[in-house]
């Protein structure tokens, strides 16, 4: 069975690789699709987020990582995937992510969504708030794999 994983990954963090991590073990390839969304205005190019990602699961032999635009269950279906790959951390993101399965159901009956609870050392852990911390100089070393505190500590101090 092929998995999608999708999201934005603006940064991809350790909460996120854990999932991956995770999910290479349940499923005999796991896609991880990033969407491509102008409109975000997002802090990395999808390039950037694609190159991150390929680096941060380098180990992990059954992992793929590409881009996509328009909807998740069209992408899931053109690679022959029989299901989407998501984490939840807490309450808020039951309702988010209940929402979006819930639409993707009926986009397409024959793709599941997967949930993945996050590893509880993780749990309170975001892109958004990687990039509040680096925003204002703090250290995202335990965060984010070391390749994207880096790329985060050179983008912010361009800016
Ligand atoms: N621990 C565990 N899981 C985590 C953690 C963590 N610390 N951090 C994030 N996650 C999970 C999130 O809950 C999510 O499941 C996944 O990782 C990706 O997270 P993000 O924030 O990078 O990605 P999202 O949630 O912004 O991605 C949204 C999509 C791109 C999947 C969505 O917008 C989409 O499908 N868009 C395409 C259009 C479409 O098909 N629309 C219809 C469906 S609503």
């Amino acid at each position: 069975m092929i998995a999608i994983y999708p999201g934005s990954f603006d940064p991809v963090t350790l909460g996120h690789i854990d999932i991956i991590e995770r999910g290479a073990k349940l499923f005999d390839k796991v896609i991880v699709a990033v969407l491509s969304n102008p409109s975000k205005n997002p802090l990395f190019s999808v390039e950037k987020r694609l190159e991150q990602i390929t680096q941060c699961t380098q180990h992990i032999s059954n992992v793929e990582v590409d881009s996509f635009a328009g909807l998740t269950v069209e992408y899931a279906k053109l690679h022959n995937a029989g299901v989407l790959l998501r984490g939840l951390r807490v309450l808020s993101d039951f309702e988010k992510e209940l929402q979006m399965a819930h639409t993707n159901k009926t986009l397409n009956q024959d793709i599941e969504t997967v949930f993945l609870a996050t590893t509880k050392e993780y749990s309170f852990l975001s892109s958004s708030i990687v990039k509040e911390i680096a925003q204002f100089g703090g250290s995202v070393d335990h965060l984010v794999s070391a390749n994207i505190a880096r790329d985060m500590h050179q983008k912010y101090q361009k800016n």
